[in-house]
């Protein structure tokens, strides 16, 4: 009985090593260790053997079974991995990078520009999308049948309510909550009805900045301007003032940088004209103080309107302000 367990078990070992997939490997299984399989019999047949026979056949049946059962666990695991190689999982493959998120562009950009105008003072306030004709027009003196109204093509929600088309409600709102003095910037989200093209969006962002105090000059305004760009920039940054127009500030002054797309040699960003024009600016005109309730005797300020995705095109390079908005990663992963 003990020889024939031994053929037995070579039998076994060999079935099991030389199975070649997992169907086999079970018949395998049910042939040796089956609960028809010969070994099983001899299990069963144990009871009739006499003491000594039984004790010595039924060590090695138990023996059997143990070292067959740690094979057959061996050969299923290695035949399981070789099935899942040959349906197309390469264990050796490098692994794929999870995808990081990072911030948006413009975000960077306005976060830069906080950064530098909280560094000359200024704190942020923030006011609504959406406006009413007397901040977003009138009180900044721009009446309901002024020609200046036509520089912002303007979407109306109703007869009262409209899309903010800059960013300088936000200093009505500031005044008429706060006496002087007020020193703060506004960043924010502003909307016109215009046809988009390289350098114009019909939605983009705009960052306000006010000041109002006693006694404000105009040099000032101008020092802060050189200042932030040549934070920006850097300090070999060309700047050009022109004498400009808004209705809210006189003298008015509309400052550009030299093209940083095209070095100033023109290009389809600024017009070929080798300057792109970053912001308006000026000193706050007296109606505007009346409109909200200060002393143009007493008070004085300057307050300027700065274009982030200009500015963001010329920090990234960028030729086309609509990309901002599209949102193709391809675009964005370049930045
Ligand atoms: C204004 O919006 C004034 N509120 C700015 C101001 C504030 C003047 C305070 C004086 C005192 P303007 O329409 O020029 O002005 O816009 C200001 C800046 O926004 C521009 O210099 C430009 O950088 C940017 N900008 C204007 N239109 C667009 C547009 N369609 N797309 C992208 N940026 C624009």
């Amino acid at each position: 009985m003990l020889d024939r367990l031994k053929e037995l078990g070579s039998e076994a070992r060999a079935a099991l090593q030389s199975a070649a997939d997992v169907v086999e490997l079970e018949s395998v299984r049910v042939k040796y260790l089956g609960r028809k399989s010969e070994l099983t019999q001899v299990s069963r047949g144990l009871k009739d053997l006499d003491p000594d026979e039984r004790r010595s056949v039924g060590m090695a049946v138990n023996e059997l079974k143990k070292e067959l059962g740690v094979l057959l666990e061996q050969s299923k695991e290695r035949l399981e991995s070789a099935g899942e190689a040959s349906a197309g999982l390469d264990l050796t493959l490098p692994g794929r990078m999870p995808w990081v998120g990072g911030k948006h562009p413009l975000t960077r950009t306005y976060e830069r520009l906080e950064s530098i105008f909280r560094g000359l003072g200024f704190e942020v306030a923030l006011g609504p999308h959406v406006e009413d004709g007397f901040h977003n027009f009138d009180a900044l003196n721009i009446p309901p049948d002024h020609p200046a109204r036509d520089g912002w093509d303007t979407f109306y929600i109703d007869d009262e309510a409209l899309l903010r088309t800059h960013t300088s409600p936000v200093q009505i709102r500031v005044m008429e909550s706060r006496k002087p003095p007020i020193r703060i910037i506004a960043p924010g989200r502003v909307y016109r009805n215009e046809t988009p093209d390289a350098s114009h969006g019909s939605e983009f962002y705009q960052l306000e900045g006010l000041y109002v105090d006693r006694d404000v000059r105009f040099g000032e305004l101008k020092g802060v301007l050189i200042r932030f760009m040549r934070e920006l920039y850097g300090e070999s940054v060309n700047l050009r003032f022109r004498a400009g127009f808004f209705p809210f500030t006189e003298p008015s002054t509309e400052v550009d940088v030299e093209c940083l797309i095209c070095q100033g040699t023109g290009c389809s960003v600024c017009s070929g004209t080798g300057w792109v024009e970053l912001l308006g600016a000026g000193m706050v005109d007296p109606r505007v103080f009346e409109a909200v309730g200060y002393d143009p005797g007493e008070f004085t300020g300057y307050a300027f309107g700065l274009g982030v995705d200009r500015i963001c095109m010329m920090m990234t390079g960028t030729d086309d302000i609509r990309l901002f908005l599209e949102n193709d990663l391809r675009f964005l992963r370049q930045i």
